[in-house]
């Protein structure tokens, strides 16, 4: 079988189907009976993403539960700050904790250890091999930005006040950051495609956060260096973006970064990423995953607007960000029967 059997990469190359390729957002996680018991095989977060059987079988988990048109690899937007040499570790209650780098001695001293990264390489290898034939596999990366927002104040935020105070304290710092950051991401992804993605998300969860001169900057500028390394190399390679929170900003991202399609948060409104959105690239997103965990009907319904709405073209079924880990397996088995069994209106 080849490529042009697979669903979500059709959506990419324009064809008409009969109902909308998906895949969720953190669908390989907590919520997943099955992840928690693979969960305990590795005492730390980032061992277990760097376990090539334990993160291939992670990926394929919810691909058996609910054959979603996508799989994304098991893996982590922090595994950058930690190929850097950030020192980089997650903790159960809290998150992730990094030491914070916010000097030029602290960022001399960083360099891409590619090594690093080769369980992930290999994790997407062995994937590949497992995978049905149908299901495309996903590679991503976290944006420059939000991986700024991490590697300077250490921890997770609200709304990266102190990240954002040095972007704007300290630019020249900041900018040096920035593009360290932009090379290493351009890197990340073309390895992940080298080792079987086929195609690339870039996270920049905290897009949202930033003013508009500062979204430029920060999310648009380094995205389109990363679209264009990308291209350079796989230029049939779709890449998708996902600046969260971003709101009509992200009309800007999708004509200046090139993006082949972009992912939209549930504040997006529907008929504004129809208009606006769908005639440039392809949308995903963007049902609300407290909806999808707190009530199946509730969540039917507005599942049914979005595709609607947006399905008739240029569309990939998505959530507007990941699944909650107290989400009802029952719920997302009814939102992939919804979606498989939707045939849209002529
Ligand atoms: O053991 C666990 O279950 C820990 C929870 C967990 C998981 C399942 C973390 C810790 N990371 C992941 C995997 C992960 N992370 C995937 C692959 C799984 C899948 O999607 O099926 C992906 C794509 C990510 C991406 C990621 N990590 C993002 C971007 C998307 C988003 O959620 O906004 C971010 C911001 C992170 C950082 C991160 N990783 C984990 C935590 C607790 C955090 C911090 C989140 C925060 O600051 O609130």
């Amino acid at each position: 079988m080849n490529s042009r059997s697979k669903k979500l990469l059709s959506a990419f190359r324009k064809e008409a189907l009969s109902s909308p390729p998906f895949w969720f957002m953190r669908q390989a996680g907590r919520y997943l009976p099955e992840y928690r018991e693979l969960r305990k095989n590795a005492k730390h977060f980032l061992d277990f993403c760097y376990t090539p059987s334990m993160a291939c079988e992670a990926t394929v988990q919810p691909i058996k539960r609910f054959a979603m048109d996508g799989a994304i690899i098991f893996s982590d937007i922090l595994v950058i700050p930690d190929a850097l040499g950030v020192s980089t570790r997650f903790e159960e209650k809290k998150g992730p904790v990094l030491e914070p780098v916010q000097t030029d001695e602290a960022l001399n001293k960083l360099t891409l250890n590619t090594k690093v990264l080769l369980p992930v390489y290999e994790a997407l290898k062995q994937t590949r091999a497992t995978l049905p034939d149908e299901t495309t596999l996903i590679g991503f990366a976290g944006a420059p930005w939000t991986l700024a927002c991490y590697i300077t104040q250490g921890q997770s935020s609200r709304d990266f006040q102190e990240a954002r105070s040095i972007s704007i304290s300290k630019p020249e710092f900041f900018s040096r950051l920035i593009d360290m950051l932009t090379d290493a991401v351009s890197q990340h992804c073309i390895a992940q495609i080298k080792a079987g993605a086929e195609i690339i998300q870039i996270f920049d969860s905290w897009a949202g956060v930033l003013s508009e001169a500062q979204f430029h900057r920060w999310s648009i500028e380094p995205a389109k260096k990363i679209v264009k390394a990308i291209k350079d190399q796989y230029p049939d390679v779709p890449v998708i973006g996902f600046p969260r929170q971003a709101g009509v900003k992200t009309l800007e991202y999708v004509k200046k970064t090139g993006v082949d399609g972009i992912n939209i948060d549930s504040s997006v409104t529907l008929q504004w990423a129809h208009e606006q959105l769908q005639s440039l690239c392809v949308v995903q997103g963007n049902l609300d995953p407290l909806v999808l965990a707190e009530n199946k009907n509730e969540m039917l319904a507005q599942a049914k607007d979005i595709l609607v709405t947006l399905a008739k073209k240029n569309f990939v079924f998505n959530l507007g960000h990941g699944i909650l880990p107290h989400t009802p397996i029952e719920n997302v088995h009814a939102l992939c029967d919804l979606i498989r069994n939707y045939t849209q209106r002529p």
